[in-house]
């Protein structure tokens, strides 16, 4: 095999991308593995034997991020590759897992050829990616950037506590302090990922070279009024906290044209009415708002803008207002060398690629604030992801694999 073009062992990666599509899938065909879930940990036992199989050294750091390293000699900056094995509720068996099995296999093809490495080499598989509990636990704590306040606050949307979920895996959530890695012990990372939208599907080109990362803010919201009798109020006389929610989500597509760009997004995910029943006037709305841009400007523009559209309204119908920002990752650039590596790369192995933006949020961004970060995207069937059909053909899956590797090595050898 020539260094300039090092194949992945095919077969070997869709048997393992097949068996970890298998943990945590559940009847509806989707797949459950959220943060600290025992689905979650079953897949990261799952990783830890292939890690070990494949003669890399296994390690765990405070955070519960699973590493496979190569070459590993604790002096010099390493080439880290990585993406998370946690899902989203209801997941598809790609996002996420594609960039660890695919990095897995790049260094067991490097070590099983017995390549040269200038530096060693490292596969992460972060905790929490999907801000099950708010955030990216994993990444956030590999960088440095949490506290203790956040890991006491750390709570998901039903609000059980990341403290409890992990020490209910035999995991104390404070290690993750000291997860954080010395400055320049990370030389670069690359993260394979699905582009989860609707770009490299209909231009029909396989490989995606990632400019940017949008940055995000996840607010949750309540709005109350006054849980009155179904029947004997009148409508004058009614706080209604679904009517406020519902009136605040009208107008979430004009703040959007008003404030933000081409790419700007928000989404209210998750609502509960309380006390929620069919004869009772909604007393209260607890609700999800997540707004996205690649401009950090833009993301506290429209932070203004929904702000001052709760607090009119709220004003109006005679309701109060809360939000707390559970939430705020900002918007990054990915490193031009970076991105120059993965070109190259693709160009010299004949795969036709296409720079663009990424609208889904990433670990990388975490990384960036460390190491020279970059991305590989490969298409996603009709843009799908977050769901059961999500879907990238098997020749997508090998050529960014393939590119995975050579840019790896190239930045490696
Ligand atoms: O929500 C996201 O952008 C990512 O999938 N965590
Ligand atoms: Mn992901
Ligand atoms: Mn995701």
């Amino acid at each position: 095999m020539s260094s300039n073009n090092l194949q992945i062992n095919f077969e070997r990666l869709k048997a393992d991308i097949e068996e970890l599509s298998e943990i945590g899938r559940a009847a509806d065909l989707g797949i459950y593995r959220t943060a600290f879930s025992d689905g979650d940990m079953q897949a990261r036992k799952w990783l830890k034997e292939k890690i070990l199989s494949a003669n890399l050294e296994h390690y765990q750091d405070g955070a519960a991020n699973v590493h496979g390293r190569l070459n590993w000699n604790n002096e010099q900056s390493s080439i880290m590759t990585g993406s998370h094995i946690d899902t989203v509720p209801g997941a598809g068996h790609l996002d996420g897992a594609l960039g660890v099995v695919c990095g897995l296999e790049a260094l067991r093809v490097i070590k099983e050829n017995n390549l040269n490495l200038n530096f060693p080499m490292e596969l992460v598989a972060f905790s929490d990616e999907e801000g099950s509990f708010n955030g990216m636990f994993g990444s956030q704590a590999l960088t440095g950037d949490i506290t203790p306040e956040w890991i006491h606050s750390a709570k998901n949307l039903d609000g059980s506590s990341l403290m409890d979920a992990m020490k209910k895996q035999g995991l104390n959530a404070m290690d993750a302090l000291s997860a954080m890695r010395p400055a320049n012990s990370i030389k670069a990372f690359i993260e394979l990922h699905i582009e989860q939208g609707p770009i490299l599907d209909s231009k029909k080109v396989p490989i995606g070279v990632v400019q940017g990362i949008c940055g995000l803010q996840r607010w949750e919201i309540s709005l109350k009024g006054v849980a009155n009798h179904a029947g004997t109020t009148p409508m004058h006389m009614r706080n209604d906290a679904l009517q406020g929610m519902a009136e605040f989500v009208s107008q979430i597509d004009r703040i959007i044209e008003e404030h933000g760009s081409e790419i700007s997004v928000a989404t209210v995910g998750r609502v509960e009415l309380l006390p929620g029943a069919a004869n009772v006037i909604p007393g209260e709305a607890i609700f999800s708002l997540e707004f996205r841009d690649t401009s950090e400007a833009i993301l506290n523009e429209l932070a203004d803008a929904f702000r001052l559209t709760l607090s009119s309204l709220a004003r109006r119908r005679k309701l109060m207002f809360e939000f707390s920002v559970a939430s705020d990752i900002k918007p990054v650039s990915c490193d031009d060398d970076i991105q120059a590596t993965i070109s190259e790369t693709a160009q010299n192995m004949g795969y036709q690629y296409f720079s663009l933006p990424s609208g889904a949020a990433h670990d990388s961004q975490k990384m960036a604030a460390i190491t020279r970060a970059g991305m590989i995207f490969v298409p996603s069937k009709s843009g799908r992801s977050h769901s059961a059909a999500e879907w990238t053909s098997w020749d997508d899956i090998s050529s960014g694999a393939n590119v995975l590797l050579n840019s790896l090595y190239q930045l490696a050898k």
